[in-house]
C-alpha cells in the first residue's frame, strides 16, 4: 500500500481504499533564446546573462559569442513563468538602454 493510500485508509472504517491521485505531471519545460543583432553591446548581452540567467562571466561570455557567431543561443531552460520572467526582465532592460535584443521561448 503507498503512503497516500495509507493517509487515505486512517478513518476507521473497513471496506474499499480510495486510490486517490497519486501521479503527477512533470511541468512542461521551455527554453529561452536569444537573438543576434548587430548593435547591443556584447558587453550588455554579458550583463543580462549574468544577472538574469545566473550564469557566471565565462559561460555568460560563452553564450553571447555563440549567438554572436551563430545568430541564436540558449540562455537556459525553465517552466513557463520563469522562462516568461526572465524573458520579461531581458527585454525591459533592452529597452531602457535602447538596445534591439530580442528573447523568445520556445517548447522543449
Ligand atoms: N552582435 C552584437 C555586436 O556585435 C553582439 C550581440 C551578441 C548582440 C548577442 C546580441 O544576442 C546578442 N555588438
Amino acid at each position: 500500500m503507498s503512503d497516500r493510500d495509507k493517509r487515505q485508509d486512517d478513518d476507521g472504517e473497513t471496506g474499499v481504499i480510495v486510490r486517490s491521485k497519486t501521479r503527477t505531471k512533470k511541468p512542461a519545460l521551455y527554453k529561452v533564446l536569444m537573438l543576434n543583432d548587430d548593435y547591443t553591446p556584447m558587453e550588455f548581452v554579458v550583463h543580462v546573462l549574468e544577472r538574469f540567467f545566473g550564469k557566471g562571466r565565462d559561460e555568460a561570455t560563452q553564450i553571447m559569442l555563440h549567438v554572436h557567431q551563430r545568430g541564436v543561443g540558449i540562455c537556459g531552460v525553465y517552466t513557463y513563468e520563469v522562462a516568461e520572467t526572465k524573458v520579461n526582465q531581458t527585454m525591459d532592460l533592452a529597452r531602457k538602454h535602447q538596445h534591439p535584443l530580442q528573447c523568445t521561448l520556445e517548447k522543449e
